[in-house]
């Protein structure tokens, strides 16, 4: 059976709202009597949870942060005996304190029909082989798509990251279908294939689920073309489920948000107000339907924004345009707004490099500067200084002209920036060492 929920992915809007109210009413009394951190919040703002009487009431309630995650670990956020508590996650983040979430055995069942629907959305059925490449372990990704993969009734190879060559000969002797995994792992992948002369035509593969990092347009061309797959953009956040919050549907207009499990606001990053649908800003997550980790407006500091036409595809629930970057990941550079995304784009227009790259930011005698280090690709002649000369500079200028920054770039030899089999790390900030 394809896994499609008719009746709720196309439910009727008015319904919809009446289902999310109930379930946030819900939801808001038990944080209040079971988290000791909300209650407080909420008695701070001198709001009860029985105040909320519409879903726009919704924006007079505080935010909650990664930080407050920090500041109760590992499992003061949970509302439910440990008893109940039937998974562990954490996710690790650059500095501080992982942040823990727990599942019972009813959020599982929710994630796995989550992730179900998310796969469906890429045409997906119990007749696909699923290889899912994205780590198992604390982090959600691997996990999260694997219950999904198998609440589909699909045939699902559990990999996770790292072996790059095992990978390939996998996906050639399994002959899988679907591939799963960060977008530049991905790209990474196809990098080793055409290595070990593994061509797309040698492999089945017709869909890739890629997220959990950012990624441009641009990107999703290149894995297209280098795969011959469609490549659909999957997005999602511990704190809030992890992979299975939000995907495309093959029309690729857009992620579709599960809005009977989640309620997703947009507001201002500065002024913390809710914007109106169409603005980009800070995607900000209520769960509704959790129950050992109920999330109160969380502030993702992820940064895109909101439509609720009908999909193409009749999926009625709110669609969220592609993540252009973190509020933490914009790099201000001489007062120029820089997300690693916009470079990608522009590198991906380049001719001879390769979408491999890495942005250091340093402060040089009280001025901050950009190199970007990027990686010729492997046919381009490396010895011919005049090519390489003409390469930078061409870099230099497009950089110029479609973000008004001056670089320096660095023409690297193929394979040398250090490839990985989760989240890329694209930006070096030297000035807060
Ligand atoms: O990355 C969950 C996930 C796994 C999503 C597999 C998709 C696929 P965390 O490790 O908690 O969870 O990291 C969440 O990753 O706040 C975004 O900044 C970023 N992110 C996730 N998906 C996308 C995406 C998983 N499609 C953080 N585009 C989020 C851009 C993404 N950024």
């Amino acid at each position: 059976m394809d896994y499609w929920n008719e009746s709720v992915e196309c439910i009727d809007r008015q319904q919809l709202e009446r289902l999310q109210l109930e379930l946030l009413q819900s939801t808001l009394k038990r944080a209040y009597e079971q988290v000791p951190l909300y209650r407080t919040r909420f008695d701070e703002a001198g709001i009860k949870p029985e105040d909320v009487k519409s879903l726009s009431d919704l924006r007079h309630l505080p935010f909650t942060t990664k930080q407050d995650l920090r500041d109760t670990y590992p499992f003061g956020m949970f509302a439910v005996p440990m008893d109940d508590v039937v998974r562990i996650h954490a996710s690790s983040g650059t500095t501080g304190k992982p942040t823990v979430v727990g599942y019972t055995a009813s959020d599982l069942s929710m994630w796995a029909e989550l992730m179900a629907r998310t796969l469906c959305c890429g045409g997906v059925t119990k007749r696909d082989i699923i290889h899912v490449a994205y780590g198992y372990g604390l982090f959600t990704g691997g996990l999260g798509v694997h219950y999904g993969a198998e609440r589909l009734g699909a045939s699902v190879v559990p990999v996770s990251g790292g072996n790059t060559k095992r990978q390939v000969r996998l996906l050639q002797d399994f002959g899988a279908t679907v591939l799963c995994c960060t977008p530049s792992y991905a790209l990474h992948i196809s990098e080793v294939a055409s290595e070990m002369n593994v061509s797309p035509d040698d492999l089945r593969l017709r869909v890739g689920f890629f997220g959990a990092e950012p990624w441009s347009e641009s990107m999703r061309q290149e894995l297209e073309s280098k795969f011959g797959i469609d490549a659909i953009d999957i997005y999602g956040l511990s704190e809030v489920l992890g992979p299975g919050v939000g995907s495309e549907c093959l029309a690729k207009n857009g992620l579709h948000i599960w809005e009977d499990t989640v309620i997703v606001e947009i507001i201002d990053p500065e002024t913390n107000e809710v914007l109106p649908d169409g603005c980009p800003g800070e995607l900000v997550f209520t769960s509704i339907r959790k129950e050992a980790c109920p999330i109160i407006r969380y502030r993702t500091r992820d940064i895109s924004s909101i439509t609720r036409g009908r999909c193409e595809c009749g999926r009625t629930h709110a669609r969220i345009s592609r993540i252009t970057g973190r509020t933490d990941d914009m790099i201000i550079v001489r007062g120029v707004n820089v997300f690693p995304s916009q470079i990608e784009s522009v590198l991906l227009e380049v001719d001879g490099i390769e979408p491999h790259y890495q942005i250091v930011v340093d402060r040089k005698g009280g001025l901050d500067e950009i190199e970007l280090l990027v990686e010729v690709s492997p046919s381009f002649n490396i010895s011919g200084v005049r090519e390489l000369e003409r390469l930078g500079s061409t870099i230099r200028a497009e950089i110029q002209s479609v973000l008004g920054l001056s670089v320096r770039v660095r023409l690297v030899e193929p394979r040398t920036i250090e490839r990985s089999s989760g989240k890329a790390q694209r930006v070096i900030d030297r000035r807060k060492l």
